[in-house]
């Protein structure tokens, strides 16, 4: 492979551990706290899983662990989006199985979830791993969206375990891959299986996370490269002054990227879908709000600035989120008529009669190429791709109209030249940050002590990340108790709650207090790019959300 240096290097990279997991695996060993209950839904809950549900939550101490010299054959899948570090729990795990073993083996499922089901595998070696390690991106066995969660697939998942003598699987994923990891968990333990689950949390969005699970995988490395290039365009736009930057950034539903982007780089405004949606502000309220800060920044002779508009914002704003859920459930309901329809027209007419009042009255006032991909594939689990939502053109296209009605009543007399950019794709599989290549190491390797004490059910955790490494705490959070029940296409199903921004929680507090001098008066910061080596500020601190969430 022809190799940059940095890559070269990166390679030989040793993550920084908790204390624990310095010690050899044959003294690590788990304690068990008591029973825990689910967030909420606790009959019902109990009721669906009768051999997981109320599992005490565990932390890695030092003991004899006998258990982790055994010989075993652990399966891994990658599922859903890219996020740094994703390779760094592969090689935890595979570490953390070697110690306890070499002859033991890790096998990876190819292609997501549906590697699994249909047994298409390879086995990871550590020649294979060595051009993996520290590095961004899945592509060591790739991922991808397949469900698992009929009976059918759980069934054919086991017979390929048994058929390979796998007698543990580790999934990382987000929410929705954790939620169906924890089906599969009591599905094998209800059988008698003998093969055990355990998650991992990943996404960029950083919106698996609570208590126990202080941030998932991979939001450090993305808001920080976010930030990097919000950065150089603040610097681009406060050197020539002649561009408004509307830039949309990836997290599907929560603000948390756009949040922890806007306390990086003090941009002259930012939307929070949460705040939108709390407030019940309109599509036309936010558009007036911007275009109030572009006027009076244009009095004081500043015909530039830069916005953040968080990806999933469509869904939060209310006329918008009925809407969607609207067409969600027609497509749900009437899918198979729906794809007989073969021109947009034919479709948007037939979508449109179907809407209640309001919600055809919403379709209507967007701009065709808006309703095209309100309208396009919906993702495996049901949602609409935001990812592909044009949303800050949307913006930019009515604040534009409203500054031209503040003109024609001399209102307004300024410029608003605009670019628009999108950044997701580019986060996703940076080389990890060195915060997020030592937590994921940190979490395969727990996830490998998590098997060794027999453990099923639960997600590897890895806390108080705030805190230099060495005082991280590793352990095992039993996943039934981060569920609740959401209505899913008119059904309760058990699902782990996502978490959004809070309005009373500290980074949001911290972003509102200072966001109207930004807007006023230009205070753009430039953190510039991720570094790898350097002082422990500069290269090994955690995000501004992490650190505010837990001082
Ligand atoms: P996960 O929740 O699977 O981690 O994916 C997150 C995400 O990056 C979202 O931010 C984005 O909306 C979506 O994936 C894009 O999906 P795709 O890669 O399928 O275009």
């Amino acid at each position: 492979m022809d190799l940059s240096p940095l890559q070269r290097d990166r390679y030989k990279y040793m993550p920084r551990l908790p204390e624990i997991l310095k010690k050899d695996v044959g003294s690590i060993c788990i304690e068990k706290g008591t029973a825990t209950e689910s967030i909420s839904d606790q009959a019902a809950l109990k009721e669906m899983f009768p051999s997981t549900y109320g599992m005490p939550i565990t932390r890695l101490v030092e003991g004899p662990n006998a258990d982790a010299s055994k010989i075993i054959n652990v399966g891994v899948v990658l599922s859903g989006g890219q996020a740094p570090g994703g390779h760094n729990v592969i090689a935890g795990l595979f570490d953390g199985i070697k110690a306890g073993n070499p002859d033991s083996k890790l096998y990876g499922f190819l292609g997501g979830p549906s590697g699994l089901v249909e047994d298409k595998k390879i086995e990871i070696t550590s020649g294979y791993l060595a051009e993996y390690r520290n590095t961004g991106g899945f592509d060591i066995i790739g991922s991808g969206r397949t469900k698992l969660e009929s009976e059918e697939q759980f069934n054919t998942s086991l017979e390929v375990c048994r058929k390979n003598n796998i007698t543990a699987i580790v999934i990382i994923g987000g929410d929705d891959s954790n939620t169906n990891a924890a089906m599969l968990a009591e599905y094998f333990k209800s059988k008698d299986a003998g093969v055990q689950v355990i998650g991992c949390p990943k996404t960029i969005d950083g919106d698996l996370k609570n208590e126990h699970i202080e941030t998932s995988f991979g939001f450090d490395t993305a808001t920080k490269t976010y930030s990097e290039l919000i950065g150089n365009i603040q610097r681009d736009a406060n050197s020539a002054k002649k561009y408004w930057h509307f830039i949309k950034l990836m997290g599907r539903s929560a603000s948390h990227i756009c949040l922890e982007c806007a306390l990086q780089t003090q941009p002259t405004y930012a939307v929070i879908s949460e705040e939108v949606e709390k407030n019940r502000t309109s599509l036309s309220e936010i558009v007036d709000n911007i275009a109030d800060i572009v006027v009076k920044r244009a009095a004081n002779n500043e015909n530039f600035g830069v916005v953040l508009v968080p990806e999933g914002l469509i869904e939060f704003i209310p006329e918008m989120g009925m809407l969607i859920s609207e067409v969600n459930d027609m497509l749900a309901e009437k899918g198979d008529y729906y794809n007989t329809l073969h021109t947009f027209e034919d479709q948007a007419e037939w979508i449109n009669k179907n809407l209640s009042k309001d919600s055809s009255y919403a379709f209507s006032s967007l701009p065709s190429n808006i309703q095209r991909q309100l309208l396009m594939d919906r993702d495996p689990h049901g949602n609409v791709q935001v990812s592909r939502i044009e949303t800050e053109i949307l913006l930019i296209d009515m604040v534009e109209s409203k500054l031209a009605e503040l003109k024609s009543e001399g209102k307004y007399s300024g410029l608003f030249s605009h670019q628009h950019h999108f950044f997701g794709y580019e986060g996703r599989c940076a080389f990890p940050s060195n915060f997020d290549a030592d937590y994921c190491y940190g979490l395969g390797y727990t996830a490998f002590i998590l098997i060794s004490g027999g453990l099923s059910g639960y997600m590897s955790s890895v806390k108080n990340l705030s805190k230099p490494s060495s005082e991280w705490i590793a352990g095992g959070i039993p996943v039934t108790m981060m569920m609740n029940l959401e209505v899913r296409h008119g059904r309760n199903k058990p699902v782990i709650k996502k978490a959004l921004v809070e309005m009373d929680k500290t980074p949001f507090k911290t972003f509102a207090s200072s966001r109207k001098k930004w807007a006023e008066k230009t205070s753009f910061r430039y953190p510039g790019a991720i570094q790898y080596y350097g002082p422990d500020e500069i290269c090994n601190a955690p995000t501004v959300t992490l650190k505010l969430e837990h001082e």
